[in-house]
C-alpha cells in the first residue's frame, strides 16, 4: 500500500442528477489507475461502489461510497454520491470533507433539474468545481448546448477545458485546450494517443483556447501582465491561473468524458493532480464557535466523522477526514462532543466494501475506524490537549411527514430501538412525537426516502415499519360574538356541586379595543401552545362569583380549547367575558366552576359560528419549463393559490399556497408527473378558513368517529 503526504492528497465528491454517470467514472477512474484489472458496470452489479444489495436491486446509488485511485503520484479520494434528491442526505456530508466537487451532465441530457437541486447544495460549500461532460458516446448527446446550459444555469465561470471532436456512437476524439492537442482514443478507450490538432479544428481550437488563457490570466495580475506583453500564457502559468480561479470559484473548468466507454478519465485525473487544490490549499476551516483550524500537514491531529455505518459484523464504522496533523494507528483522541477518549484501534482506508489497514494517515486523507465508544456523525476527535470542534453538518429538514407504528404493536420498542439506529447512519430521517395529534412522526425526504427506510428496517431489523398520513393540524375559532351561561349542580349526596356562570365569547385579533359595557375586574392574556390567544376577562360585580374561583373558570375554557368542539381540534383566538354567575356556601368549589366554565363556553362556541381553520404550507415547487402545464394543473386541483412564477436557469419555480391537507404524499405526484425531475419545498405559511363543505364532512367524520365533545 502506497503512503502518500498531504500535497499528495486530493479529495473530490462525484456529484450529479441521477443516472449521469458517476458510479460508472469512479470504477474507470480505479480501472485507468490499475486499482482494479475489470472494470464493472452498473448493471451488472459488480461495480466497486454500488456494492450494497439495495444498490444492485435499484440498478444506482443509495449510499455515498468512498473508493480512492492513485494517478501517477498522487492520491485521488472519490467519494461517490447518489444522485436522486431524496438521498440528499448521503450527499451532504460528501460535499463536506470533498475539496473540489465533479460534477457530472450527462450530454444527452444536459443540465437537468438534479444538476440544479445539487448545484444549489454545492453553493453552500463554496468549494472549487470541476465539470465534467459525460455519456458524449450517447446517441443523443449534445456537447455544445449542455455547455450552453451549464453557462445559463452555473454561469459564467464556466470554461471549456476540452471539447470533442465528434459525438454519439462515434465519439473517440477530445480536443484538450491547455495542452492544445487532440486526444485519441480506441474503441476500449483506455490510454489515448496524443496528436497535433488537426487543420479542421485549429481555428475552433485557438479561438477556445484563447478564452481559456484570458479565464486563466483574470485571476492572477502577474499573469495578467505576462498576457498582455506576450498574448499568450504557457501551460504552467494557466495551471496556476486556472488553480487559482477554481478556489476563487469564478472558474469552473469543464472536461469531456464517456465513463461507459473509459474515455477522457485520465485526462480529468491528471488535471486533478495538477491543478486542484488538496486539502491543506484549502481555506481554515470553520469551527462551531465561530474560530477556523488551520488546516496542517504538522498540525495538532483533528479528524471530522462524516459517515457512520452499521454492518451486521463489524459494527459502527467510522468515516472521517483528517483536517490536521497525522493520525497513527493506535492513537488516542479526544471527541470534543462527548469529551470521550476514544482509541483508534484499528484504522483502515475504504474502496467500497473493501477495507485495506493502513498505519498512518496524513492531513487531507480520508479513512476509517470501528467501534468507537462515542462517536457519531459529525464529531471532533483530536489529540488531547487542544480544544477544537468543527460545526455540524447541516443536513436539510424533512420534506415528508408521516405516522409510524410497528406492523405488529408488540414490537413497538424494537421499531423504536432500530430508527435510533438508522438515524445514526442516515440523520436525515427524523423522529418527532406530536403531542397535539398524539402520533410518532417520521421525517423523510421523500417517497423513496421513506422505502428506503422500509426496507432496511424489515431486512436488516427484521422489524415492519407501518405509514400513514399524519392528522392534519386543524385549528377552531369563531366568527361572531356569543353568549352562554350553564349551571353546574350535583346534589344528591355526599359532597354536593354547584356553579353557574354567565359569559361572552368574541373573535380576538390583534390590536382588538378592549371590550366594552362591561367592567373589566382583570384581565389575562395567553399564548396557547397550539397557537393563537386567549383572552380572559374577569367582569364580575357585586362578588357573584369569587374571585378565587376565576382560575378554576378559566382552566375550563382552556382544557376545552385544547380539543375544540367542532372536530376536536384546539381553538384559538378567542376572548372571553365573565359577567355573572351564582355560587353555592357549600358546594361552590372549584371543580363545580371548572366544569361550568367549560360546559358554558362549549355553548357559546357553537353559537358564535365556529370556524374550523387550516394550515396553509407556503410551496416552492421547482419543474423543468416544458412541463410546468401539468404541475400547474394538479396544483390547482389541490386548492392552491398560485403567488407567482420564477424561471430559474432551465427550470420554472412555481410558488403557490397550498392547504396541508392537500399535500400528502405530494412528493410522489410530482415525482410522476415530472418523472422524477420535479422538486418542491413547503414550510408553514398561516392559518385559513376550511371551506364550509369541508368543514362540514371534517365535523361530520369526528362526529362519526363517537368522540364524546
Ligand atoms: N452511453 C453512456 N452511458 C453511460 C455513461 N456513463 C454511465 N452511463 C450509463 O448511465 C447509467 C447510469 O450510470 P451510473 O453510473 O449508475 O449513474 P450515477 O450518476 O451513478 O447514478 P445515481 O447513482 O443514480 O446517481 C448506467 O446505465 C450507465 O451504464 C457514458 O459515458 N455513456
Ligand atoms: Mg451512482
Amino acid at each position: 500500500m502506497n503512503t502518500f503526504d498531504a500535497k499528495h492528497i486530493k479529495n473530490i465528491a462525484l456529484l450529479g442528477s441521477h443516472g449521469s454517470g458517476k458510479t460508472t467514472l469512479a470504477e474507470t477512474m480505479l480501472f485507468e489507475a490499475g486499482l482494479i484489472t475489470r472494470r464493472g458496470r452498473v448493471e451488472d452489479k459488480n461495480t466497486v461502489s454500488d456494492h450494497h444489495e439495495l444498490e444492485h436491486e435499484r440498478g444506482s446509488s443509495v449510499y455515498s461510497h468512498v473508493l480512492h485511485t492513485e494517478w501517477r503520484n498522487y492520491k485521488i479520494n472519490i467519494i461517490d454520491t447518489p444522485g436522486l434528491d431524496d438521498l440528499v442526505g448521503e450527499t451532504i456530508p460528501a460535499l463536506r470533507v470533498a475539496d473540489t466537487c465533479v460534477l457530472l451532465l450527462g450530454a444527452h441530457h444536459g443540465v437537468e433539474v438534479g444538476s440544479e437541486l445539487i448545484w444549489e447544495h454545492m453553493q453552500r460549500y463554496d468549494r472549487p468545481v470541476i465539470i465534467g461532460v459525460n455519456a458524449l458516446d450517447h446517441p443523443n448527446a449534445d456537447f455544445e448546448s449542455t455547455v450552453a446550459q451549464a453557462k445559463e444555469t452555473f454561469g459564467n465561470a464556466v470554461s471549456v477545458m476540452q471539447y470533442p471532436v465528434e459525438q454519439g456512437e462515434g465519439f473517440h476524439r477530445i480536443i484538450d485546450l491547455l495542452k492544445m492537442k487532440m486526444y485519441v482514443f480506441k474503441d476500449d478507450g483506455g490510454k489515448p494517443e496524443k496528436q497535433p490538432i488537426p487543420d479542421s479544428e485549429k481555428e475552433r481550437a485557438e479561438t477556445l483556447h484563447k478564452e481559456l488563457v484570458e479565464k486563466a490570466a483574470e485571476n492572477d495580475e502577474a499573469l495578467m501582465e505576462k498576457y498582455f506583453e506576450s498574448g499568450e500564457l504557457n501551460e504552467d502559468d494557466m495551471r496556476i491561473g486556472l488553480r487559482k480561479g477554481m478556489m476563487a470559484r469564478s472558474c469552473f473548468p469543464v472536461f469531456c468524458l464517456s465513463a461507459l466507454r473509459n474515455m477522457g478519465s485520465g485526462r480529468l485525473m491528471g488535471f486533478i493532480d495538477n491543478v486542484a487544490p488538496c486539502s491543506i490549499e484549502m481555506p481554515p476551516a470553520r469551527l462551531a464557535d465561530g474560530g477556523t483550524l488551520e488546516r496542517k500537514a504538522d498540525g495538532p491531529t483533528v479528524l471530522f466523522t462524516f459517515k457512520t455505518i452499521i454492518e451486521p459484523r463489524a459494527g459502527h464504522i467510522t468515516l472521517f477526514k483528517v483536517m490536521s496533523g497525522e493520525l497513527k494507528e493506535g492513537q488516542d483522541l479526544v471527541n470534543d462532543n462527548t469529551g470521550t477518549t476514544e482509541r483508534i484501534n484499528q484504522l483502515f482506508i475504504v474502496d467500497g466494501r473493501e477495507r485495506k489497514s493502513v498505519k498512518q494517515l496524513a492531513a487531507g486523507d480520508i479513512g476509517g475506524t470501528i467501534k468507537l465508544k462515542d462517536t457519531a456523525t459529525a464529531h471532533t476527535l483530536h489529540s488531547p490537549g487542544v480544544s477544537v470542534k468543527l460545526r455540524p453538518i447541516d443536513f436539510p429538514a424533512p420534506r415528508l411527514w408521516q405516522t409510524l407504528k410497528a406492523s405488529d404493536q408488540k414490537l413497538e420498542e424494537k421499531l423504536h430501538a432500530a430508527l435510533l439506529e438508522v438515524q445514526k447512519e442516515d440523520p436525515t430521517i427524523v423522529l418527532k412525537y406530536d403531542r397535539e395529534t398524539s402520533e410518532q412522526l417520521i421525517g423523510a425526504q421523500g417517497e423513496l426516502h421513506l422505502n428506503l427506510l422500509k426496507w432496511k428496517l424489515e431486512h436488516h431489523y427484521k422489524v415492519e415499519p407501518v405509514f400513514g398520513s399524519p392528522r392534519i393540524p386543524y385549528r377552531e375559532t369563531i366568527r361572531k360574538p356569543a353568549e352562554a351561561s350553564y349551571r353546574h349542580k350535583k346534589q344528591t349526596g355526599g359532597a354536593g356541586q354547584f356553579a353557574e356562570v354567565h359569559l361572552k365569547i368574541e373573535p380576538w385579533y390583534e390590536g382588538i379595543p378592549e371590550p366594552e359595557g362591561m367592567p373589566l375586574r382583570g384581565k389575562e392574556e395567553h399564548d396557547l401552545v397550539t397557537g393563537g390567544k386567549l383572552v380572559f376577562y374577569n367582569c364580575i360585580v357585586g362578588g357573584v362569583i369569587d374571585n378565587k374561583f376565576m382560575p378554576s373558570i378559566l382552566k375550563g375554557i382552556m382544557e376545552k380549547m385544547e380539543r375544540g368542539p367542532l372536530t376536536g381540534s384546539p381553538a384559538r383566538d378567542i376572548r372571553v367575558m365573565v359577567y355573572d354567575g351564582k355560587m353555592h356556601p357549600v358546594d361552590s368549589n372549584d371543580i363545580s366552576f371548572k366544569i361550568a366554565g367549560m360546559m358554558a363556553f362549549k355553548e357559546a362556541f357553537e353559537n358564535a359560528d365556529p370556524q374550523l381553520m387550516e394550515p396553509i404550507h407556503e410551496l416552492e415547487v421547482r419543474v423543468p419549463t416544458e412541463l410546468m402545464g401539468d404541475v400547474m394543473t394538479d396544483l390547482q386541483g389541490r386548492r392552491s393559490m398560485v403567488m407567482g412564477m420564477v424561471s430559474d436557469g432551465r427550470s420554472q419555480v412555481i410558488k403557490t399556497y397550498t392547504p396541508l391537507s392537500e399535500l400528502d404524499r405530494y412528493s410522489t405526484t410530482l415525482r410522476s408527473l415530472t418523472q422524477g425531475r420535479g422538486t418542491f419545498t413547503a414550510r408553514f405559511h398561516t392559518y385559513q378558513q376550511v371551506p364550509s363543505e369541508l368543514q362540514h364532512r371534517l365535523v361530520m367524520e369526528h362526529k362519526e368517529e363517537g368522540v364524546t365533545i
